[in-house]
């Protein structure tokens, strides 16, 4: 992912037209476009290649199961058209390696999940954060999702991955800054519903692009 604008939109409407309707909207204004389940189950595999006409294009997959299932998950995603695959690592060093693997065959990129954004990852996910963290760098995926809406938790994950790529969900509708996340060490930030249910998710993305862009003024 080439860093320009450092914002990743996520796009989790199930309608095809308008997916397709938005991207075109906020072209200008994204590194990449992550797709999940929601569009997905909706509108079938085929709307990452038609996403890509716009923007590069994250599968957020949080693929979690045994290592054959985990390659033949990613596969499908890069296969697909997809150039970067969100997966899970709390199953394990094996699954991990096996989604970093299929990364590695066809050129993509794998994000492995930390600690989640919501107030629910505080049970059981926080406490093993770190851990998964170390873990991602470990097996060598390219980079970690950590929480915009904890960015003390944030700064911590990026002490513990050194320049590794960080994308960091939980902007807006979630209650976290995208300023606040770029401070405390994101690469990119992920916005869903504040960009996708705007009236003008054009002028809305636009808006977030110069919020980034003023933090990474304050950092230099
Ligand atoms: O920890 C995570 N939090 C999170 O919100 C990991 C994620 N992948 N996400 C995803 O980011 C979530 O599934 C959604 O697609 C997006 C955030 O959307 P929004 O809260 O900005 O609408």
């Amino acid at each position: 992912m080439r860093k320009k604008t450092r914002l990743i939109a996520a796009l989790d409407v199930t309608d095809k037209t308008q997916a397709l309707s938005i991207s075109k909207e906020i072209e200008y204004f994204v590194d990449a476009i992550k797709v999940g389940y929601p569009l997905v189950l909706e509108a079938g595999l085929g709307i990452i290649g038609m996403i890509t006409e716009f923007a590069e294009v994250i599968a957020d997959f949080k693929v979690a199961d045994i290592p054959n299932t985990d390659r033949l998950i990613c596969e499908e995603a890069f296969e697909a058209g997809a150039s970067a695959v969100i997966v899970h690592g709390f199953t394990g060093r094996d699954s991990l390696m096996e989604c970093v693997n299929s990364g590695k065959e066809h050129r993509g990129d794998i994000y492995v999940v930390t600690e989640m954004s919501h107030p629910g990852a505080l049970e059981f996910l926080q406490p093993a954060a770190y851990e998964l963290a170390h873990l991602a760098v470990e097996c060598g995926a390219t980079g970690v999702v950590a929480p915009a809406t904890r960015p003390e938790r944030l700064r911590e994950i990026r002490r513990i991955v050194g320049n590794m790529s960080i994308i960091s969900p939980g902007v807006g509708a979630q209650g976290g800054s995208a300023a606040e996340a770029i401070r405390a060490g994101a690469d990119y930030v992920i916005v869903g519903r504040s960009i996708y249910n705007s009236k003008a998710p054009g002028m809305q993305a636009h808006k977030i692009v110069r919020e980034i862009e003023n933090a990474c003024d304050d950092k230099t």
